[in-house]
């Protein structure tokens, strides 16, 4: 079709070849860290039960940054999904550094797994809150067989999440996942992110 031609040129165009990749732990088996910079509704990994996690909201039924895009790109049936989701108190379906997963539909990927950072003016204990919506998210992963999962920058856009403290959290808490992926990825949207997120990966981490 021609939006699965556009996918595709665009995807070739994105790079995600390329990026720089990281060793996530010094252990045998231990999997990689990618960074790259574009846009998150491009990624996939041919062949592969792969996932790209969704900045949401507890409502999960969509918003504005990457939710939107991601949304959009998915088509209605992600919706609908969302909505089928059990609400755990009136209107939320995931509460702030939990996560769900539903089925991508047209997105590249199998999966879309939703989470919900913190507000970084707003909620208590932001950082506690944005270490449980990546492990969470690595977790509910895990459980279903997915072997690549790409991250946006959780909390960084409309939550207004420092930037470093964020990459941080991020980093840190994908090692702790070292054996359990294939490959943890982060798409950055910004060339500021990607920055921020490549030095905090030759802070913490060695290059294959
Ligand atoms: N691909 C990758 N990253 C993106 C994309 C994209 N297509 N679009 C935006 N970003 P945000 P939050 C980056 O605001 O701060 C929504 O309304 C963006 O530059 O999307 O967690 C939800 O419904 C930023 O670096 O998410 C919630 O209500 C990062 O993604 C609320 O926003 C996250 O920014 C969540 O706020």
């Amino acid at each position: 079709s021609v939006c699965s031609a556009r996918r595709a040129f665009a995807m070739a165009a994105s790079g995600f070849e390329g990026g720089e990749t990281f060793r996530l732990s010094a252990a045998a088996g231990a999997g990689a860290l990618k960074l790259h910079k574009g846009d998150i509704t491009l990624w996939s990994v041919d062949g592969a039960t792969d996932a790209i996690v969704n900045a949401a909201n507890g409502r999960m039924l969509g918003g504005g940054g990457v939710d939107g895009a991601i949304h959009q790109a998915a088509g209605p049936q992600l919706v609908q999904a969302c909505r089928k989701v059990p609400e755990v108190k009136p209107g939320i379906r995931c509460p702030t550094g939990e996560a769900r997963i539903t089925p991508a539909f047209e997105l590249p990927v199998s999966h879309v797994i939703h989470t919900v950072g913190p507000i970084y003016d707003m909620d208590r204990q932001p950082e506690l809150l944005l270490k449980n919506a990546y492990e969470n998210s690595l977790k509910l992963a895990k459980e279903n067989g997915i072997q690549y999962i790409a991250f946006p920058a959780i909390s960084c856009g409309i939550f207004r999440y420092p930037p470093k403290e964020a990459a941080n959290i991020a980093i840190s808490t994908a090692r702790q996942f070292s054996g359990d992926l294939k490959e943890v990825h982060f798409v950055l949207f910004t060339d500021e992110l990607y920055d921020i997120w490549r030095e905090t990966a030759q802070e913490m981490l060695t290059r294959f």
